[in-house]
């Protein structure tokens, strides 16, 4: 049949099983909307309020799907708008497509009217973009698109498509997609990895989002049960474990446990799996594991010895990988380690409750306790995020959503609003932000009310950009410029004013009563909850540091 570049796209969307859709529309897409109209019945737009929150939105999707996420802009400025969205796509491995529309052909390169060089501005942001110059590459960049998405380490695509390819014609042949499967490959080192860790005496698990991108929880389970072995995490995997597991010491590196950066520190072995020795774990990439021979393990062959060098490594995917090192694995028991581990316990930060205010733990807490283990979690970014991977407890795999890599501010609303709309709704789904980055996007508060998408978004209020202004407590001597901006912002009137709901709470008891009404909203609801601004995220290692540097007071 002949078709449209707009029809086209509309049709390469459902062969790819997209059902949902986020986007803003203007003049370089009015092909492609005006097409959408007619798929309306299939392909399901969601017009967020700003072009930033349509890209999170398809990033929440994605990371709470599984799927691939699918953004739409315009040319220019709605094309630039979405650049931060894809980066924290990039960031932490999320599939998702943007499909941008940017002048015609011939007007291209001319400094033609809201024309930028989209594909030039993301090419560090995105596994692969491509501008379309022809229509009859324009299925076929598209399909490849979501292969790409989706294939070895996942990570955002754009396609960027000129306004005359969308309505220029050519036969389209309909094909069947089919999604991209992990790859077994002859992982001929596994015996001496297996060795290793049969011969450890302090053997030390760490692992990141990769562990929940290749869904390998159980294996990861069955590896620390046979090993004997402790584990830590980083914040991309947070709540994969539960918290009463023995062999859970919590969350490693700059707001990790004090337990789990010493087990780090002295372990003999060190097995990395799913992860990328980022900055926040391996503040001191020389010495992070100083006494250890470190094993990695990871999809991203670029990922070996970037920055941590490593004794052994093996490039594959997680589950396939960890399936098939398992049954090399002795049963092991490590007692003596499992002492000094009981020991370093002890010392571990546990901040004091108070029944009459709010504390950030005690919030979290009562949150996780009333949301529940099904519930999405969706993080900005500063204070609250980390607390929110301290203190939420065990949550289903792949239901603790943030911006691990790319620390954005503003990330999750439109998260949020993306992740409970790919649920359709059926789980509870709570947006733990700070004054500051709701700041970013509480103008997403009108794309939930004209869905009626039940976020609940719980502001947790110091009045203060409390990350930065900790680092200048710690670092520069209190000295808090520009921290401290004194917003008049009353949020029960903004959240009214939207058409949302809003509570504001002072007492653990006023929270739980406002958070009790929340869960039974049909709509957003927004709950204030005022704390301390001198409350800190604890422990904390600075930049550089080791173990021995770790501040819990
Ligand atoms: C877009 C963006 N701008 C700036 C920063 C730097 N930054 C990191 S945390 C933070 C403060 C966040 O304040 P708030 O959202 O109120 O959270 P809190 O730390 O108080 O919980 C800032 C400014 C960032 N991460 N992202």
């Amino acid at each position: 049949m002949v078709l449209t570049g707009a029809q086209i796209i509309a049709e390469v969307l459902l062969e790819q099983g997209v059902d949902t859709i986020f986007g803003y529309p203007g003049g370089a897409v009015l092909n492609i909307y005006d097409t959408l109209y007619f798929y309306r019945d299939r392909i399901r737009h969601i017009m967020t309020a700003h072009e930033q929150g349509a890209a999170h939105a398809a990033d929440g999707y994605a990371r709470a799907t599984g799927k691939t996420g699918v953004v739409l802009a315009t040319s220019g400025p709605g094309a630039t708008n979405i650049v931060t969205g894809l980066a924290t796509a990039y960031m932490d491995s999320v599939p998702v497509v943007a499909i941008t529309g940017n002048v015609n052909t011939n007007q291209i390169g001319k400094d033609s009217f809201q024309e930028v060089f989209i594909g030039g501005i993301t090419m560090s942001v995105t596994k692969h973009n491509s501008v379309v110059r022809r229509i009859e590459d324009l299925a076929p960049t598209l399909r490849r698109a979501f292969e790409i998405a989706q294939e070895g380490r996942k990570g955002p695509v754009l396609v960027d498509v000129p306004k005359n390819i969308t309505a220029a014609t050519i036969e389209f042949e309909p094909k069947y997609a089919v999604k991209p499967q992990p790859k077994k490959k002859e992982w001929t080192n596994l015996p001496e990895v297996a060795e290793l860790i049969n011969n450890s005496r302090r053997p030390f698990l760490y692992f990141g989002g990769g562990v929940r991108l290749s869904e390998a929880e159980h294996e990861l389970e069955e590896l620390m049960k046979r090993a004997d072995m402790p584990a830590a995490y980083t914040i991309m995997a947070a709540g994969l474990l539960d918290a009463d597991d023995p062999n859970n010491l919590g969350l490693l590196g700059m707001h990790g446990c004090v337990t789990a950066n010493l087990a780090a520190s002295e372990a003999d072995v060190i097995l990395a799996v799913g992860t990328r020795f980022s900055d926040r774990v391996a503040l001191n990439p020389k010495k992070f594991g100083a006494q250890a021979r470190i094993v990695h393990i990871d999809i991203d062959a670029s990922e070996i010895n970037k920055n941590v060098k490593v004794y052994q490594s093996v490039v594959g995917d997680v589950k396939l990988v960890l399936q098939e090192l398992l049954p090399m694995l002795k049963k092991m028991s490590h007692p003596e380690w499992q002492k000094t581990i009981a020991d370093w316990r002890k010392h571990d930060y546990t901040p004091e409750e108070d029944p009459t205010r709010l504390r950030p733990h005690q919030v979290m807490r009562d949150i996780f306790a009333m949301a529940g283990k099904d519930a999405y979690y969706v993080t900005d970014v500063g204070q609250h995020q980390m607390w929110a991977a301290q203190y939420l407890d065990h949550m289903a795999p792949g239901h603790f959503l943030t911006s691990g890599g790319l620390g954005t501010m503003g990330y999750g609303y439109g998260a949020s609003i993306g992740a409970c709309l790919g649920t359709e709704k059926k789980y509870p789904v709570v947006h733990i932000t700070g004054d500051g980055s709701f700041h970013m996007n509480m103008n997403e508060a009108c794309t939930a009310v004209s869905y009626e998408v039940p976020v609940i978004t719980v502001i947790m209020n110091n009045a203060v950009l409390g990350m930065v202004r900790q680092w200048q407590t710690t670092f520069y001597d209190s000295r808090y410029s520009s921290t401290e901006p004194e917003r008049k912002t009353n949020y029960v009137k903004v959240a009214e004013g939207f058409g949302a709901k809003g509570y504001h709470c002072e007492t653990p008891e006023e929270f739980r009563e406002a958070f009790a009404a929340a869960l039974k909203e049909k709509g957003p609801v927004w709950i204030e909850c005022v704390i301390d601004r001198n409350e800190r995220v604890l422990p904390m290692i600075p930049p550089g540091g080791t173990s021995e540097d770790i501040m819990i007071d």
